[in-house]
């Protein structure tokens, strides 16, 4: 039976990438960290054959201690700080989880397996917000990495840092360079899920206007179900590489809002947003698309889920969740 260790299990990807490879019969293994965290219960619950171990990816030898005890054939890092506006306001805390984390995780799997580095599979979650400042359209693996926040430079510094074990060491370790991807799972701090959130509200009579920021901004957004399919075929290579993974379609913030109003009917959408500067960032990335070729050829990777389609789901979830509460 195959094992993985996945940090960032109780976040959006790593429950999904846990349900996948528990349904690939993995030994599955996940790293929680803090003191009676409070989404311990929703991994039990969810994946109740799943092994959790105690750790933070600042505290290396809570990391080895996780390697030493779940002694897994694959590693996905996907732990981090992972808000881009909040990375400005704790920028130093971002680099210690989002940069040093992937270093100490690295190192950590190059001490556990000792003289065979190569003997375990390590993912790195490498994010389109190191594009910033895009200097090509689309992004491919090979576009100069321009970052524009504080976790898009951190997350250069966790790519590089894979690369470099895996030409120093000969670690099998590859990053995903992953586009923005949703879900009904995702933070209700993240444009999408506030926005389906509160359509959802506004559908059902709860709440009466949706505050945003910047609704020009554009991304390549993608269903993170298919997203952590990609992050597995990306360690069943025999070779360790570095993969864009992307729908190669851009849509701005304005689309996903006026598309989730008129998922419940509402097309006057514009009378309920009211603007507030509070969350325009203070440098924006513009626009996202990523060129996803390369995966599509070598891993035979491809999006399943559209831009419609996910926008539909995600609003459909929080109308079913709320309903579901009044019963
Ligand atoms: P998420 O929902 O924000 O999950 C982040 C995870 O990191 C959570 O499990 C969190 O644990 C954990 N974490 C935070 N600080 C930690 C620490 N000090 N030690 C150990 N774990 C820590 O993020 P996601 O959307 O699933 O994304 C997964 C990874 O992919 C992240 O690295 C993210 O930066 C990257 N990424 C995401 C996207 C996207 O569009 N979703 C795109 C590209 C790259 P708690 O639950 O305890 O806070
Ligand atoms: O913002 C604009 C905002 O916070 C998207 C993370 O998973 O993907 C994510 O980063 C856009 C930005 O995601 C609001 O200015 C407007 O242009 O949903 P977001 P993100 O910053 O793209 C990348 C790939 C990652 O790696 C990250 O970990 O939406 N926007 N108004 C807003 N954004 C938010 N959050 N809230 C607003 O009210």
């Amino acid at each position: 039976m195959p094992s993985a260790l996945i940090t960032g299990i109780t976040g959006q990807d790593g429950l999904y990438l846990a349900e996948l490879l528990v349904a690939k019969g993995y030994d599955v293994h996940g790293l929680i960290r803090g003191q009676n965290n409070p989404k311990r219960d929703l991994v039990e619950q969810l994946l109740p054959t799943v092994t959790l171990h105690n750790g933070d990816l600042t505290d290396m030898s809570s990391l080895l201690r996780a390697l030493r005890d779940a002694d897994p054939d694959e590693v996905y890092n996907l732990g981090a700080v992972s808000f881009v506006a909040y990375s400005w306001e704790q920028a130093a805390l971002t680099t210690d989880v989002t940069a040093k984390g992937v270093l100490n995780m690295l190192e950590a799997v190059r001490l556990h397996t000792g003289d065979d580095p190569s003997r375990v599979r390590f993912y790195q979650a490498s994010s389109s917000e190191m594009f910033g400042k895009v200097q090509d359209v689309p992004q491919h693996e090979r576009t100069l990495l321009w970052p524009r926040s504080p976790y898009g430079v951190a997350k250069v510094f966790g790519h590089y840092m894979t690369i470099n074990y895996r030409e120093s060491y000969g670690m099998h370790a590859s990053s995903g360079i992953l586009f923005n991807h949703e879900s009904p799972r995702r933070g209700p701090e993240f444009v999408t899920r506030k926005v389906s959130q509160a359509v959802a509200r506004i559908h059902l009579g709860l709440q009466e206007e949706l505050v945003m920021g910047n609704l020009d901004a554009e991304r390549d957004w993608g269903f993170a179900g298919d997203y952590v399919e990609a992050m597995w075929l990306m360690l069943q290579q025999d070779e360790a590489d570095d993969y864009v993974i992307a729908t190669g379609e851009t849509h701005s913030v304005r689309e996903f809002v006026q598309l989730a109003f008129a998922h419940v009917g509402i097309d006057d959408w514009e009378r309920y947003i009211r603007y507030d500067p509070r969350f325009m960032r203070p440098a924006e990335v513009d626009q996202l698309i990523g060129d996803r070729s390369k995966a599509e050829q070598a891993l035979g990777w491809k999006p399943k889920v559209g831009f419609t389609d996910l926008v539909s789901m995600m609003v459909t979830a929080d109308v079913e969740a709320i309903r579901s509460g009044w019963k």
